[in-house]
């Protein structure tokens, strides 16, 4: 089997670790690189959570680069704390040393290197703000035709985002309100870009039937590790609140293991950077194209990062 190349950027939610993990289980995927930018997260707990994921369902040879951009729109505090409860798990410190060690250059500059030095074209996954792919490409635009395409958690084409802030008018998804002029950046050039917006993410809410399912499980140490992870986050109950905890990330890292499981639809796209509304992407038809993941077959989706996590 060929395997795609892939680096993969995060910003250290529960659902960006997860991601971690699963990407260390797919056959099909050989990553390259790991970043971690402190958007949705705080930097320290994020990258030793990393480490120790790569210690625990990895194979080695990689180290994890710190991002040192800083973004325009900060997260909530709360939601940040969550790569604390992560980085503590047990299963994580169980051997009480981390092997995988830190990059010895920032985020930006470890995904230069990773690009120049693979062999063919990569991947690049991101599932926090694009800061340091807009900052990659301003240091060194040859990488841009050794970028394979990158597949982004970001953006809506619908009336309501997921950011509810003052000043802001709710149009908005959270990774491209952050850092607008780096999704702005990133429009600018010649690269496919494959969105799993919240058209597709909204699908996939973290619900008490799939946290039973996980707990029915559990005696697969990675279902286990998926129940621990997913225990810190609020489900959708009742009704969707602003901390819901949706499969955001999960599924746009499902998507680059197995992209039957979505549908996708070319846009063609502009990102406003100021105002209210900045951070909102809009269909526009002299805009740029971009290819929206706008629905997903949820139960396949599931059964797929289900399965992943029992190969361990
Ligand atoms: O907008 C979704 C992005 C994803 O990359 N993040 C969380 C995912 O990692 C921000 C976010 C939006 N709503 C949130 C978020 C919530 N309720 N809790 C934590 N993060
Ligand atoms: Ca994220």
């Amino acid at each position: 089997m060929t395997k795609k190349n892939i680096y993969f950027n995060h910003d250290g939610g529960v659902d960006d670790l997860i991601s971690l993990f699963l990407l260390l289980k797919m056959e099909n995927v050989k990553l390259t690189g790991v970043s971690v930018i402190p958007a949705d997260c705080y930097l320290e707990p994020a990258v030793f959570a990393s480490r120790k994921i790569i210690d625990r369902f990895g194979n080695g040879g990689l180290d994890v680069a710190e991002s040192n951009s800083r973004g325009k729109n900060p997260f909530p505090k709360d939601w940040r704390m969550h790569a604390f409860y992560v980085d503590a798990l047990p299963i994580l410190n169980e051997s009480g040393k981390i092997i995988t060690p830190v990059a010895d250059k920032p985020a930006h500059l470890h995904m230069i290197d990773a690009i120049r030095n693979t062999t063919g074209k990569t991947t690049l996954l991101f599932t926090g703000p694009l800061t340091d792919l807009a900052r990659a490409l301003d240091e060194a635009p040859d990488i841009e035709e050794k970028i394979e395409r990158l597949v982004w958690m970001g953006g809506t084409f619908r009336e309501a985002g997921n950011v509810h802030e003052p000043e802001h008018d709710g149009t908005a998804e959270w990774n491209v309100f952050w850092d607008p002029e780096a999704a702005a950046r990133v429009w600018e050039t010649d690269i496919e870009i494959d969105l799993v917006a919240l058209e597709s993410t909204n699908q996939v809410p973290l619900t008490l039937d799939v946290r039973e399912r996980w707990a029915k499980e559990r005696k697969y140490i990675g279902v286990d590790f998926l129940g621990q992870c997913y225990a810190m986050v609020p489900p959708l109950v009742h009704f969707s609140t602003n901390s819901t905890y949706y499969l955001w990330d999960v599924l746009t890292t499902a998507f680059i293991g197995n992209s039957d499981l979505v549908k996708v639809q070319t846009v063609n796209s502009v990102v406003i950077t100021d105002g209210p509304s900045q951070g909102r992407t809009v269909e526009t038809p002299d805009g740029r194209p971009v290819n929206v993941v706008y629905d997903v077959n949820r139960d396949a989706f599931f059964d797929y990062m289900t399965e992943l996590a029992k190969q361990v």
